[in-house]
């Protein structure tokens, strides 16, 4: 598995960004007990939004663990969120955890899984990055730094905006 993480490593760190800011950083950028947390990363966000999305690679090295909650200061709180399409639908839903299975990778990406910060206090702005700290079920916690990529920044051509959320529903504060 942990060839496995390494390959997955070396991928995800072969962008012009990581490459910019981290050239030796074959490893995990994060570690919490059994997770390691690699290339997270969240994108600028419009003038009056007041949502962002974050992302992250989340491996389990050995057994298995939950991210179970995630809070930062630039937001009023952060939610899990699932975003799935269904006949051409985007829609999204709540998640009360991220579980990661033992020895298993789990990616946070756009159109899928993401952690969802709502009631931004501020813009995110590229160049800059964001405290965030993450906790998991068997009770470690990590503080990371997510770096703020473009506002287009995405690996799916159609999420470089939150536009999706609007259509989610009992969503509270959403403009
Ligand atoms: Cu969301």
């Amino acid at each position: 598995m942990s060839n496995r993480a390494l390959i997955l490593a070396a991928l995800l760190l072969a962008t012009p960004v990581a490459l910019a800011h981290a050239p030796m950083a074959m490893a995990a950028d994060y570690r919490a007990g059994a997770i390691e947390i690699t290339e997270p990363w969240t994108r600028a966000t419009a003038p009056g939004a007041t949502v962002g999305a974050v992302y992250m690679t989340l491996t389990s090295l050995t057994w298995a663990d939950d991210l179970i909650s995630a809070e930062t200061p630039v937001a009023g709180k952060v939610e899990f969120h699932n975003a799935t399409e269904e006949g051409g639908v985007a829609k999204m839903r709540m998640v009360d955890q991220v579980a990661i299975k033992a020895g298993d990778t789990v990616a946070l990406a756009p159109g899928g899984i993401h952690l969802m910060l709502m009631s931004l206090k501020a813009p995110l702005v590229e160049g800059k990055t964001i405290p965030l700290t993450l906790t998991f079920k068997r009770g470690r916690s990590v503080d990371i730094k997510v770096p703020v990529r473009a506002l287009g920044a995405g690996a799916e051509g159609n999420a470089a905006s939150p536009m999706d959320h609007g259509s989610m529903p009992g969503m509270p504060g959403m403009n």
